[in-house]
């Protein structure tokens, strides 16, 4: 005899177009005309605030860079149905979630150089709720589920999000955490980012799987995919998973594209041929909500320059005060351990005797 015992599939979804239509059915009553607008000038922010930190990094300004061109919905909408007392814990691409969870910009650039005085307390809303960027594949995720596991244990009613690439979603990482939220029932809301490639490997070569949503089944975690690029589907399917999370976790896949580079140190016209970034261009996710403000009389022409105006102008007072920072080199040696072990004290000690940071300089 043989009986299913076992079926399911995956959603799809999207409620803004390409063209700024809205699904009306699916189209969240809570979000005002007002909120729309704060997204669409994040989000162009964002794209703002990314090509200039990749502009300083090719003048040896700033470190090595993972922008976010083309990503800017899944990042934005996403952080916008986040609450107040959330955790955010990003992987290396999620600049523009500092933005909306109100990291000062300057503090933005100081992270992006690679201090960790970003971070600091100085200018700092106290209570971000950010942990700061990492770069080992999917190791972020076994921490958010730990996170999940403290915010359960204290009651307090809020959850974690956290982010993984398409290519992070091949790591055990990702199992690991996934199965441990799954079994515990953890506020744990994993969004993976699919851009499309890792570095140079494309979605398809990753893995044989239809979808990278279908990956939570396993681990019993409800899961969709979302159109990436469309900010109000984002944000809907988020806030959804954000209002059930004392339910339990849930994986939201955002379908978008890397539009630009994997990082400052990739030439992606190596492997990728420029026609499947043009037949992005049409799907681009600042365009369609500037044309559904347009439609509906809330934009024009002149608001856009002065938005633009004014991104440049805070943009540039930013960069001049995360350039006039003075770092404290002994930083390095600060907050790595809970005590300084005798190794590493030594290394403080013989850094200092040979005078390697005197100066003050900030490269
Ligand atoms: C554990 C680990 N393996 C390999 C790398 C090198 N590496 C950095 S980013 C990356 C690809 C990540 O792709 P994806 O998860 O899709 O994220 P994306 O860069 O597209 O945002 C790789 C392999 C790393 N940083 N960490
Ligand atoms: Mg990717």
């Amino acid at each position: 005899m043989i009986k299913k015992i076992f079926d399911t599939s995956i959603n799809y979804m999207q409620v803004m177009d390409e063209n700024g239509n809205v699904d009306q059915q699916l189209f969240p009553k809570n979000l005002s005309d007002g909120q729309i607008i704060e997204m669409y000038k994040y989000m162009s922010l964002a794209r703002a605030v990314d090509a200039k930190n990749l502009s300083l990094q090719r003048q040896g300004r700033a470190v090595t860079y993972a922008p976010l061109l083309g990503e800017e919905a899944t990042q934005v909408g996403s952080a916008y149905a986040m609450r107040e007392n959330d955790m955010f814990v990003p992987a290396f691409r999620q600049h523009a979630i500092y933005m909306v969870r109100g990291l000062p910009l300057y503090k933005l650039f100081l992270v992006l150089k690679g201090y960790e005085d970003g971070f600091d307390a100085v200018d700092k809303p106290a209570k971000l709720n950010v942990l700061p960027e990492i770069v080992p594949v999917a190791t972020q995720l076994p921490h958010a589920a730990g996170l999940a596991y403290a915010k359960k244990y204290g009651k307090d009613g809020s959850a974690v999000i956290t982010y993984v690439g398409d290519g992070g979603t091949s790591e055990g990482d990702f199992y690991e955490a996934l199965n441990f939220a799954g079994v515990f029932k953890l506020p744990l809301i994993v969004i993976i980012e699919n851009n499309g490639w890792a570095i140079s490997i494309p979605r398809k070569k990753q893995t044989a799987a239809e979808t990278l949503a279908q990956k939570a089944i396993a681990a019993g975690i409800p899961s969709i995919q979302v159109d990436g690029n469309d900010v109000i589907g984002v944000y809907k399917a988020v806030s959804d998973a954000v209002a059930n999370s004392k339910n339990g976790p849930t994986v939201i896949e955002c379908l978008t594209y890397r539009m630009g580079i994997h990082t400052t140190a990739d030439d992606p016209t190596k492997y990728r041929p420029d026609a499947d970034v043009e037949a992005w261009k049409p799907r681009d996710p600042i365009l369609r909500v500037r044309k559904y403000l347009e439609a509906k009389n809330l934009w024009d022409q002149s608001k856009e320059q002065e938005m633009s105006d004014q991104n440049s102008k805070v943009i540039d007072a930013a960069v001049d005060k995360a350039e006039a920072f003075v770092l404290n080199p002994k930083s390095m040696f600060e907050n790595v351990y809970s005590y300084v072990p005798e190794t590493l004290k030594e290394e403080e000690d013989e850094a200092e005797a040979s005078g390697f940071w005197q100066g003050g300089s900030t490269e």
